[in-house]
């Protein structure tokens, strides 16, 4: 009975490379954690993956054989992984690790917003515990809508996967520690996020009342995560990570309809 943590993020979020930070910090920690690339058009990892998609699918070799340019190519050879998700499972208990880490395909829609991926993570995790992390390239979040953004696209991942969700910042190397403590803040105080909002909105009526509604939505929905602020540069935050994932699966039945801890 492995416990699964699927990391999904927009492109160059940071997912392969924290697949090898994270993987390699808890192998420190003497757990047994194994790596699945489900990503069929990576061309290197930062890890050595233990089971890896592109054995079945290689969205190179998809590109040249139906004559595709490469966006059909990975949209062809996403889908083409349903055909192969009870090998990937099969795979997954020949090794019997007590953690899987799952590094998703780079293109989140193509992932998270077509059928196929969603259908391919639960023949892969079957009855098994999982936990999403959700991540956000702390560069990327310099505005309040663009924060925003990123937690919209994070509820919309999780009505999709429909699986515990963290939302992780990653890169913290990269950005000012003052930005962090501003996206934080934001997180634990939705008015002040909202009228961060609105400020940004510049008068413009349509965007501000946007704003004002986005903001009380994301706070009524219990999306007002406190960001797991990490880097695998620097390993910030890893310790932080696993203990957050660890307290959602090894947790009750009930995660999901446990009162709103500020974290989804
Ligand atoms: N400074 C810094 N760069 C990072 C970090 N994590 C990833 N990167 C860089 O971000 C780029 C994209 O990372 P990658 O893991 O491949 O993104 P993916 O597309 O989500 O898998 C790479 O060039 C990495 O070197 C980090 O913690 N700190
Ligand atoms: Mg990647």
């Amino acid at each position: 009975m492995p416990y699964f943590i699927v990391i999904v993020g927009p492109a160059g979020s940071g997912k392969s490379y924290l697949t090898a930070a994270l993987s390699e910090w808890m192998e420190d920690q003497q757990l047994s954690v194994a790596k699945i690339n489900l990503d069929p058009a990576a061309e290197w990892l930062p890890y050595s993956p233990d089971i890896d998609v592109r054995e079945y699918v290689d969205a190179r070799k998809v590109m040249k054989e139906y004559n595709l340019g490469p966006n059909g190519a990975l949209i062809v050879s996403v889908d083409m992984l349903v055909n192969y998700s009870d090998n990937i499972r099969e795979e997954v208990e020949s090794i019997k690790p007590n953690y899987i880490i799952i590094d998703s395909p780079g293109q989140l829609e193509l992932f998270a917003f077509r059928s196929s991926g969603p259908a391919v993570l639960d023949t892969i995790i079957g009855n098994d515990k999982s936990v999403t992390f959700f991540l956000v390239d702390a560069s990327f979040t310099t505005t309040p809508s663009t924060y925003a953004s990123m937690l919209m696209l994070s509820a919309s991942v999780y009505m999709r996967l429909k699986k515990p969700q963290l939302l992780v910042l990653t890169k913290a190397d990269m950005v000012p520690r003052t930005h962090i403590d501003r996206l934080v803040s934001w997180s634990e105080d939705m008015f002040e996020f909202q009228q961060a909002l609105i400020s940004e909105a510049q008068q413009d009526m349509h965007v501000s009342m946007l704003a004002q509604n986005l903001a009380e939505m994301l706070s009524n929905l219990g999306l007002t995560w406190s960001p797991i602020v990490t880097s695998s540069r620097t390993g910030e935050g890893l310790e932080n990570l696993y203990a957050e994932a660890q307290r959602i699966l090894s947790g009750g039945e009930d995660f999901l309809t446990e009162e709103p801890s500020g974290r989804l």
